[in-house]
């Protein structure tokens, strides 16, 4: 009886958000992944408690449905997000294949590559005001609580700053297997294709990706895709497509462009 009373007053009183609570461990985590990521043993082990710090600080002790873009200024001052010219890989709805695709070619980069996204890739945070901890039951969901939650407005201000940072030539990797393959609603193209500079950034390639079995449902023809152009080419950029390519044979030209099926 005891423990069901206590098992009730714990999760009444921490479940008031309906979406996952943050990463356990999540300290470490950060930590790791930097020493993981950064490429100076010597500037290692400041830079990346100061990281941990600075990100933690970030959400700690505030409302989890009141982050802004200014809680993150301290972070981003501590991180470079900025990618040689055409080297920049957006993607949408196809993150595994995006990153498939950097692996293989080392000298690509999406924003999971770049040491900020590389630490918070995959993972969950928020805490609660008056209180120092991270609340590990439950953070906000974005669309049942609230919007400017901590995740969210973290992955539009680092989404716009990469974009921001993108020149020369830039790819963009999209789902041919979903309906819209480009998604005026995304990450991509909400906040991404909006933060191109057209001084920096000459040319948009997209790749339209099928999932091998699934049947095609977009492709450069398409109506998403037209969306997509037209909105590049406003901003005086200039968009290419390439589709019919299946996932498996992406990767496979990725790694061999030169072969002839690849042309
Ligand atoms: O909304 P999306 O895709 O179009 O966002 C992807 C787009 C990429 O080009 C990235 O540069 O935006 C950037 N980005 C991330 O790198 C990222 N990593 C993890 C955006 N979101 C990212 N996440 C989480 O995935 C985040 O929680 C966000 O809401 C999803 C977006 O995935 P999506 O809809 O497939």
């Amino acid at each position: 009886v005891v423990v069901g009373v206590r098992m009730w007053r714990h999760s009444s009183e921490h479940m008031k958000w309906n979406g996952t609570g943050s990463t356990a461990h999540f300290q470490e985590i950060v930590l790791e992944r930097c020493y993981n990521y950064a490429v100076q043993p010597e500037l290692r082990d400041r830079d990346c408690q100061k990281i941990r710090e600075a990100f933690r600080n970030a959400f700690i002790s505030k409302d989890p449905c009141s982050a802004t873009e200014e809680d993150y200024h301290p972070l981003m001052k501590l991180v470079d997000l900025t990618v040689p010219c055409d080297k920049t890989v957006f993607w949408s709805k196809t993150k595994e294949l995006a990153h498939q695709y950097t692996k293989v070619r080392q000298e690509m980069f999406t924003l999971e590559d770049t040491l900020l996204g590389y630490i918070a890739d995959d993972l969950n945070w928020c805490g609660d005001a008056g209180s120092n901890e991270m609340n590990y039951q439950s953070c906000p969901h974005w669309k049942k609580d609230c919007s400017n939650n901590f995740v969210s407005v973290f992955w539009d201000l680092v989404s716009k700053r990469f974009a921001e940072n993108a020149c020369g030539v830039v790819q963009v990797v999209l789902n041919g297997s979903i309906s819209n393959a480009f998604d005026r609603k995304s990450t991509f193209g909400r906040v991404e294709v909006h933060n191109l500079n057209p001084t920096k950034v000459h040319t948009l390639q997209a790749w339209v990706i099928h999932d091998l079995g699934k049947f095609p449902s977009d492709s450069c023809s398409g109506s998403s895709i037209n969306d997509l152009r037209w909105i590049i080419m406003q901003r005086n950029i200039k968009f290419t497509c390439q589709d019919n390519y299946s996932s498996g044979k992406f990767l496979q030209c990725v790694k061999k462009p030169e072969d002839s099926s690849c042309r």
